[in-house]
């Protein structure tokens, strides 16, 4: 099994943080240019995006979700929804919601116009990541030891891309919850070695 990644992207680190921690061997791991019309990406994926897995068998695996979804089944244990469910996958779905939306800025920003962020779109964006975060902060998933669940992995991911690509940005608020969230779980093994840079 290896992957297809690139430094910054917080849909190749869900992948790559859930693989670490159910005890795949990630040192194969190519770092790539999704942008960048890559031969072998192109071959695996048609919509050419990171994460893409590709098994020993040689089958392409995509789309963070899926991947979850696609591991929990192949490593049940140690599992990445044990808890409260219907909880854990709301709080996820928060935390993906933000994820897309600060994607959807820096695509805007990186590949089209510096300024998309001020666009009306690009405004709504910037609206999901603030009322989206405040919601987690006020509410975080929690964590009590063991094996982080899907809620806290995708809202450290969307709080260490924010801090990334948006450090300076008047708009963030206060996160003091979701900052302690990650000074508990940052240090793990499959969250340090993934840590996004530029
Ligand atoms: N829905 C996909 C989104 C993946 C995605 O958009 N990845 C970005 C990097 S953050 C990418 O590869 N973009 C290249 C492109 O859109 O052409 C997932 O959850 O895996």
């Amino acid at each position: 099994m290896r992957i297809l990644s690139n430094t910054t992207s917080p849909y190749a680190r869900i992948a790559r943080i859930a693989l670490a921690e159910k005890g795949f061997d990630l040192s194969g791991t190519r770092m790539l240019n999704p942008w960048a019309d890559d031969a072998e990406m192109l071959g695996l994926n048609p919509a050419s995006r990171v994460p893409t897995i590709i098994t020993d068998a040689g089958l392409p695996i995509t789309e963070s979700l899926l991947i979850l979804l696609w591991l929990e089944r192949k490593v049940p244990e140690p599992s990445l929804l044990d808890g409260p469910l219907d909880r854990i996958v709301s709080q996820a779905g928060r935390a993906m919601g933000v994820i897309d939306a600060m994607v959807a800025i820096m695509i805007g920003v990186l590949q089209m116009d510096p300024h998309w962020g001020e666009t009306r779109v690009g405004l709504r964006r910037r609206r999901s990541i603030v009322t989206g975060l405040r919601a987690l902060d006020a509410d975080p998933p929690g964590h009590a030891g063991g094996v982080p669940d899907i809620a806290v992995l995708t809202t450290v991911v969307a709080l260490d891309y924010l801090r990334l690509r948006f450090p300076d940005a008047h708009w963030v608020e206060p996160l003091p919850a979701l900052d302690a969230l990650r000074a508990k779980v940052g240090d793990r093994p499959a969250y340090a070695a993934t840590r996004p840079y530029l």
